[in-house]
């Protein structure tokens, strides 16, 4: 049998920052909800969850860096919306978000999640932050939470 290194999904005692931009909040709003109460619903506590928001999804990884560097947590989970609009300004956005994110997560020594959608409709953003496809930020969330055990499993927490 090969060995296996995986992370569970137990959040007692883990630690996260939720950085969470406010751009198109009536949807990053409800990826903000998803992801606390996916952690508490795996036993996170309240006190071990902090939430930094920032201007729009352009900021996030200047604001998740920061939140690696400077607190004391296991993950990071990145939260941010965005929608589509009539110049290419969207293409700009979600590519230095995702680029800029994963930069984060390979510089630092924290799991990083993506929970950044990418709409070209309101209707997809409403599918994505709570309704038909889900919860994006529910999802990130959960994926933080097994990096994190994961690391832990490997010795770097
Ligand atoms: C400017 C802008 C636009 C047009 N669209 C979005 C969006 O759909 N989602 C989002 O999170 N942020 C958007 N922003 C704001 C930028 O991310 C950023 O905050 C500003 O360009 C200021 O740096």
């Amino acid at each position: 049998m090969p060995r296996i290194i995986e992370g569970d999904f137990s959040a007692k005692g883990k630690r996260f920052a939720i950085v969470a931009a406010r751009f198109n909040s009536i949807f990053a709003d409800q990826l903000v909800a998803g992801a606390i109460d996916t952690l508490t619903r795996h036993g996170a506590a309240d006190d071990d969850l902090v939430i930094l928001r920032c201007p729009g999804s352009f900021e996030l990884p200047q604001a998740a860096a920061k939140a690696a560097a400077h607190l004391d947590v296991d993950a990071v989970i990145c939260l941010g919306v965005l929608i589509r609009g009539s110049t290419p300004h969207f293409d700009y956005i979600a590519a230095e978000a995702a680029k800029g994110i994963g930069a984060v997560a390979r510089d630092s020594s924290l799991p990083v999640a993506f929970g950044v959608i990418t709409c070209d409709t309101l209707e997809q953003a409403v599918e994505r932050s709570g309704s038909k496809a889900g919860n994006k930020g529910a999802e990130a969330a959960l994926a933080a939470l097994e990096m994190a055990n994961l690391y832990a499993a490997l010795g770097n927490s």
